[in-house]
Order: structure tokens, then C-alpha cells, then sequence
């Protein structure tokens, strides 16, 4: 017996991907639902072979539901996740709305898998910030080993990141300069095409972003809160993966190599690291890719114990519905849900 499946959010983006993704790892479910707010009710959206009809969120009956996928943002999500949690369906939502929540789990199951049993509290599960899904997959096995101290990380984070007003208008302006027209920022701050813009999410009192801020937080929730954390976040005129150069202070003492054979064996992780030319991973070639890639693993021979490193994904992927997806597989594979059909 299979589960019930919703995807809230299923026209966006991430929405999207979460219904390529739960075909393709061929998700136990029985039924899959695609839902977004009342103006997007009739579209249709893709799931393998089948065309499934958008119902609207405002009218939907979640009480036969078991596992509900949100990206719909956060304030859709304050609004109706706690509705949908309490009808009995586990929300696992994408948006920033509860995961400083202490009563919620904010997970990558490579990284904190068994936090994911306190669930129950508000049957919510956040999903992190595209940006520090990818580091914390990387940091998780490097801290287990020589304990991590500080980490200094500076994103280069693709416009998809931004929904796909973002994506459009990159496309819109790159096109336009082409053609020597007039260029119009209205998703962004400034121009995107052949530019980059050091400012994502809002800013904070201290001058730093809401998205560096996410990324500091995030990471100390779900690997260690005695880690040190500053990060730099940079809009770059990329379609789809985001990039981190990343350096690491640690307690105790590591090589390259060492970094290197650890990572090589790590979930999720998958090194390509050649000196050479083209020895390394660009964010396009992450495009509909599941692993986290890292390149360009080096010490840092200005620290003692310090190594520098370069990390991509594919931030609608494991920066967001493909880690929504693992999360739901966790609750199944632990045997923390059952379906409702079968109670
Ligand atoms: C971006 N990382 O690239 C953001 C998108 O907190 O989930 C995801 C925002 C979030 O703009």
C-alpha cells in the first residue's frame, strides 16, 4: 500500500522538480496531488508520462493525505502548514517560515538524520536554505574528523534560487544587450546579465543578508552549534547550481588528501578534483544532477589546521526538492509514518 502524496507549490520551480524527482526514485505513492494557490487551479504539470491537474490550496481536503512537499513560500507556509500538519499529513515545507523553530527539525539526512524523529511535536519538517544543504554535506564528514572550528564561505548563487521571475529576467536582460535594448530590473536590486549583485534576501541590523544570516544559523542548528560561521552571499548570472568557495579552520590537523579520501566516501558528496585543466565542477554542470560535487580541495597554509574548498549542487535539487523527497523517504524507511489507508 502506497502513500498519498501532495506537493504544494507543485507550479514553481522547486514544485516541479519535486514531481520529476518522486518519478524518478520511483516514491512509493499510491497518489500524487499537485496544488497551488487558486489562480494556478486547472494548469497542468508533468509527473513521468502523466498530466495532473493543479487543484487550489484554499479548497483542498488534506485529511486522506500523508506526506505533504511545500515550497509555496514562507508565508503561505505559516499560514497552512500548521492547518495541513494538524489534519495528520507530515508537511516537510522548503520555505525559511519554521526552521529556527525549536520545536521543528531542520534536516539533511546525510547530515542529522535522527533529529528528524521530533517531528511529531508539530508533524512539520523544514527543509534548509539551498546554501547550506550543499555545505553542510560537505562539512558533516570533515567536522566528524578533525572537528571544525570556523568556516568562512562566500556563495556565487544562480538566479533560479530566485523562482523563475528570476531565471526570466536574466534571460530577458542577457537578450536585451544583446540587441543594444534598454535593460529593466524589477526581480533584482540591479542588472544580473554579465554582472553580480552582493546582496540576496533582506538585510539585518548587523549590515549582513537575511541569506548569510540563514547559512550562519542553519548550519549551527543541524552540525554543531560551536561552529563559527560568516558567509558573503552573491547573486551570479548562472541559470541553475549555486557555488561556494569555502574555507576551514579545524581543531585538529588535516591534509588534502585526508579531506580528499574522507569526501570520496562521504553521502552525497562526489569529488572531482584534477589539477589540471577543467579538473573541477561548474555549476552548469550540476544542472539535474542529485550530488553535491567538490573541487579544488587545497590547504589553507595561512592557518595551522586550515583548508580551502569549492562546493556545487544543483540548488533546486539538493538545495531543495530532492532533499524534501529524502526527508519523506526517511520517515518511511524508519518507519515514522504509515499510510492512511492502511490505519
Ligand atoms: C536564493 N537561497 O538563492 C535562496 C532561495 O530560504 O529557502 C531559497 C530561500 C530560502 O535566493
Amino acid at each position: 500500500m502506497g502513500y498519498k502524496v501532495a506537493i504544494v507549490g507543485a507550479t514553481g520551480n522547486v514544485g516541479r522538480e519535486m514531481l520529476n524527482i518522486l518519478e524518478e526514485r520511483g516514491f512509493p505513492a499510491d497518489e500524487v496531488v499537485a496544488i497551488a494557490s487558486r489562480r494556478s487551479q486547472g494548469t497542468e504539470v508533468s509527473f513521468g508520462d502523466k498530466t495532473l491537474k493543479v487543484k487550489a490550496l484554499e479548497t483542498y481536503d488534506f485529511a486522506g493525505t500523508d506526506i505533504c512537499l511545500m515550497s509555496a513560500g514562507g508565508s503561505v507556509a505559516l499560514e497552512w502548514a500548521p492547518k495541513i500538519a494538524a489534519k495528520g499529513c507530515v508537511v516537510i515545507d522548503n520555505s525559511s517560515a519554521f526552521r529556527y523553530d525549536q520545536d521543528v527539525p531542520l534536516i539533511v539526512p546525510e547530515v542529522n538524520a535522527d533529529a528528524v524523529a521530533g517531528f511529531t511535536r508539530k508533524n512539520i519538517i523544514a527543509n534548509p536554505n539551498c546554501s547550506t544543504a550543499q555545505l553542510v554535506v560537505t562539512l558533516k564528514p570533515l567536522h566528524d574528523h578533525a572537528t571544525i572550528r570556523r568556516v568562512v564561505v562566500s556563495t556565487y548563487q544562480s538566479v533560479s534560487g530566485a523562482g523563475k521571475d528570476g531565471m526570466d529576467e536574466l534571460f530577458q536582460q542577457s537578450r536585451a544587450v544583446f540587441v543594444a535594448d534598454p535593460t529593466t530590473n524589477k526581480k533584482f536590486t540591479k542588472r544580473i546579465a554579465f554582472n553580480v549583485i552582493p546582496h540576496i534576501d533582506v538585510f539585518m541590523e548587523d549590515g549582513s543578508t537575511k541569506e548569510e544570516w540563514k547559512v550562519m544559523v542553519e548550519t549551527k542548528k543541524m552540525l554543531d552549534p560551536k561552529i563559527k560561521v560568516t558567509c558573503t552571499a552573491v547573486r551570479v548570472p548562472v541559470f541553475i547550481g549555486h557555488s561556494e568557495s569555502v574555507n576551514i579552520e579545524f581543531e585538529n590537523p588535516i591534509t588534502a588528501d585526508e579531506a580528499r579520501a574522507i569526501l570520496r566516501q562521504a553521502p552525497g558528496c562526489l569529488v572531482v578534483d584534477k589539477h589540471e585543466d577543467g579538473g573541477y565542477i561548474t555549476p552548469i554542470e550540476t544542472a539535474g544532477e542529485d550530488a553535491t560535487y567538490i573541487s579544488r580541495i587545497r590547504e589553507d597554509q595561512t592557518i595551522e589546521n586550515g583548508l580551502n574548498l569549492w562546493i556545487v549542487a544543483d540548488n533546486l535539487r539538493k538545495g531543495a526538492a530532492l532533499n524534501a523527497v529524502q526527508i519523506a523517504e526517511l520517515l518511511i524507511n524508519r518507519k515514522l509514518i504509515g499510510t492512511k489507508k492502511a490505519a
